[in-house]
């Protein structure tokens, strides 16, 4: 079958539903020979015709320690962070990949925050997202001119907490417009067995079919999160909210592969350790990111060259959280104020109505007075 992708017409693009972006239509063709890591034929359809697929056995469990250990240095630095600051007077070294965060946030709360903003993509995450069988299986999703999206999120889910338990969306409700028909699969990446009572994903299956991006609210609650009405979820998007949720458990070492219009939420961690995982996304490089030209994706595989140098310093010169950092900081002058500070605002507050004004959209606004 051919991809039947259509260049996407930027100017005056109103954001009207493209469904054959998303769906049967659009398997690219096979690949001549097998390699490593692909799905079945039959996962390849699953993927478009329900829009998510789990994917069993993925990664060995060496890799996945990598980027544990890389988690480990992470949460020390920012132990060691808050310490130096007075922020915390116990630096929990007792405490391991499964609970010093937890620890951490009843000390200094939103610590989990501060982690989410200042990860980084070290070389095991670099590996990850570039690993020879995850990029073998997104060719069989978008073809093969591969990059990564510039949205990715490592996220420390803790126990009970508002600010990381994701509401309804879809992911496409962040970006802008002009990304609507872009395919962009993300990889959601455990770094534990992910459960019901962990936090797992909950998906709406069929939910993209409609190729639509429902109208979203922001921001869910007290977070900086947009959010989709179950009701408009059903008008806009087709679906039936008693008989389409699926509850997406994930055993280490496997992914979910969903893509950006297929509405998802993440359940309240019950559990007594972090739900540690990773959400990675790819497109094809010659289409829009959608991030509002803040910045531009990094290209992992083309056509003619399956395996370039990639560009990551270009990549990371532009730090998402640190654009909006600088707002403040330009504002404050106050570098101890910036450091610590909780709130996450991003450029897809100013596209939903705002129904709840928190301190992640008070600081927004006030960003904006200023400006
Ligand atoms: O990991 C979560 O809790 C939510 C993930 C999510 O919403 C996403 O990857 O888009």
């Amino acid at each position: 079958m051919a991809n039947v992708f259509i260049e996407p017409v930027l100017a005056g693009y109103t954001g009207e539903e493209h469904a054959e972006v998303f769906d049967l239509r659009a398997i690219p063709k096979p690949t001549k020979e097998r390699r490593v890591g692909q799905l079945s034929e039959d996962e390849v359809r699953r993927f478009f015709l329900e829009g998510y697929v789990l994917v069993k056995d993925v990664f060995r469990k060496e890799t996945l320690e990598t980027c544990k250990t890389a988690i480990n240095e992470m949460v020390d630095e920012l132990a060691q962070k808050l310490y130096k600051a007075g922020k915390i007077t116990d630096l929990c070294t007792n405490f391991g990949f499964s609970d010093r965060l937890i620890r951490l946030e009843k000390q200094f709360p939103g610590a989990n925050v501060l982690f989410i903003k200042q990860a980084r993509l070290t070389q095991a995450f670099k590996d990850l997202w570039t690993d020879e069988a995850l990029l073998n299986i997104i060719e069989q999703l978008i073809g093969p001119d591969i990059a990564g999206h510039p949205v990715w999120n490592l996220r420390a889910k803790i126990p009970r907490d508002e600010a990381t338990t994701v509401p309804w969306h879809q992911d496409s409700g962040y970006l802008d417009t002009n990304s609507y028909r872009v395919l962009q699969p993300t990889a959601w990446i455990p770094f534990v067995d992910a459960t019901e009572t962990n936090g797992c994903l909950q998906i709406m299956q069929g939910g993209h079919k409609s190729g639509k991006v429902a109208t979203h609210q922001c921001c869910h609650g007290g977070t900086w999160y947009v959010m989709l009405e179950e009701d408009e979820m059903e008008k806009t998007l087709g679906i039936n909210v008693k008989t389409d949720i699926r509850t997406c458990p994930v055993p280490l070492g496997s992914i979910i592969l969903f893509n950006n219009l297929i509405p998802h939420r993440s359940l309240n961690n019950v559990s007594d350790h972090v739900r540690w995982s990773v959400d990675l996304r790819w497109q094809n490089p010659g289409y829009p990111y959608g991030y509002y030209d803040l910045k531009e994706g990094v290209i992992f595989r083309t056509k003619d060259n399956p395996n370039p140098v990639v560009d990551w310093d270009t990549f990371e010169g532009v730090d998402r959280f640190q654009i909006s950092a600088d707002a403040v900081k330009e504002k404050t002058q106050d570098e101890e104020a910036v450091e610590f500070d909780t709130s996450i605002q991003g450029p897809w507050m100013k596209k939903w109505e705002i129904v709840h004004i928190n301190q992640h959209v008070l600081k927004m606004q006030s960003e904006e007075k200023s400006s």
